[in-house]
């Protein structure tokens, strides 16, 4: 399949689930916890003992709340750093098919789903901290080949026995007495090979960019910077250092930040890769219900000036992204997405269009707008913002969005 048409669907679905979940959700101290605590390995693995969600829990039950919440995909760790697998693995015993689970939830996830239509994105992370190969290659050689092999083992796994799967996301791929040189990782992970097994069993499949090679997208982490080449900011909702579940964990983003965070990935051009780490028992914690349902609410009304966006022109941001808010476009709409609302009357610069309509997204009645000297100013707008979240106006222009530039000119 072509590149650009392989991308369609990703790079008009803006906004997706990641979700972190596994034996660390049992400590509620992070994903991490088994290496910054260096809980030894036995004890550690004895946590698979209590790793049996009840049968009432599917993973159905995430993929209807990412289908309220907006999101057109979604992406599970498959296995996080520590090496336990959500998934039946011939090469490894450390998974929640063979110990107190007895459950596959990789094969639960993905078949849930498809029965709602979802796009599949399989997360697995390279490292596994099991191996004292990991640590020290030189000192252990056989066990460092050995934790490549049961990637490369695992990955072959996971795109052989699941069907189709739409993303596969690495992560992990660092080595440790490296200086962290993508080819030096690349190399290390035998990940050209890699990538072009998962290829032939997933011709449509789209890989990120963290096995050491650039594949199909960047991934910017805990923040919005977007890249020339197609990008997907991955986030979470409280602490930078909480994707798996944290109990105290009292830095929630707001609602309202997070719809920021959405429309600055949609306005450059990238996707929005939205976190929550479940607890052990597979429940989401109320805080990230209630603002997952409270954006897509907002995405029922405003989805238009998200889904389908395109990257917005240079410059578009001299006055898209300045007092007021961001600016996203598709085809000769502008969509202005007012954060900061400034009464009945907003003055917009910069716009080289003409403006042929201006309404609030949702709503048919046209807004009186004025060009003068350049400026664009929209009268009769609600003296309080329509929207606490943030309230979209609508303009349809003559063209594709084009600006034209202020800064050597002087104020009359
Ligand atoms: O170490 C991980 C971390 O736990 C989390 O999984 C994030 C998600 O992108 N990735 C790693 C750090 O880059």
């Amino acid at each position: 399949m072509e590149e650009n048409k392989k991308m369609k669907w990703w790079d008009e679905a803006r906004f997706g689930m990641f979700i972190h979940w596994g034996l660390y959700s049992i400590l509620g101290r992070g994903e991490w916890v088994l290496l910054v605590e260096r809980i030894p390995l036995k004890e550690y693995t004895k946590l698979a003992d209590r790793f049996k969600p009840p049968k009432s829990f599917s993973p159905e039950k995430w993929v209807k709340l990412a289908k309220e919440a907006g999101m057109k995909y979604m992406v599970l760790t498959t296995r996080h750093h520590d090496g336990f697998c959500l998934f039946n693995s011939k090469v490894s015993d450390f998974t929640s098919v063979k110990t107190a689970a007895k459950r596959d939830f990789v094969e639960e996830y993905v078949n849930a789903c498809r029965k709602h239509n979802m796009r599949i994105g399989l997360y697995y992370s390279l490292l596994d901290w099991r191996f004292p190969g990991y640590f020290d290659r030189e000192k252990y050689p056989e066990s460092f080949k050995d934790m490549v092999e049961q990637a490369h083992q695992q990955v072959r796994e996971l795109m052989t026995n699941y069907g189709k799967i739409d993303i596969l996301w690495y992560d992990g791929g660092w080595i440790p007495g490296t200086k962290g040189e993508m080819d030096e990782i690349a190399a290390l992970w035998r990940s050209k090979e890699l990538n072009d097994m998962v290829r032939k069993l997933q011709p449509d499949i789209l890989i990120n960019n963290r096995s050491g090679l650039p594949e199909d997208f960047d991934t910017p982490e805990q923040h919005t910077t977007p890249s020339e080449r197609p990008w997907e900011s991955c986030m979470t909702i409280g602490d930078f250092c909480a994707w798996g579940y944290f109990k105290h964990n009292p830095n929630m983003k707001p609602t309202t930040q997070l719809i920021q965070n959405l429309v600055s990935c949609a306005s450059n051009g990238g996707n929005y890769l939205l976190n929550i780490g479940p607890k052990p028992d597979g429940s989401v914690r109320n805080e990230e219900v209630k603002r997952l349902k409270e954006i897509g609410k907002w995405l029922n009304k405003n989805g238009e000036a998200i889904y389908g966006t395109e990257r917005r022109p240079k410059d578009f941001g001299f006055w898209g992204a300045g007092m007021l808010g961001m600016a996203t476009v598709k085809g000769t709409n502008a969509y202005l997405h007012i954060f900061r609302w400034p009464g009945d009357t907003a003055v917009i610069t910069g716009i080289k269009n003409k403006v042929l309509s201006t309404r609030i997204l949702g709503s048919n009645r046209r807004l009186k707008t004025i060009k003068e000297d350049g400026k664009l100013i929209i009268k009769g707008l609600p003296v309080e913002p329509p929207d606490r979240y943030g309230t979209v106006i609508t303009l349809e222009l003559d063209g594709k969005p084009e600006t034209f530039d202020y800064s050597r000119i002087p104020l009359i």
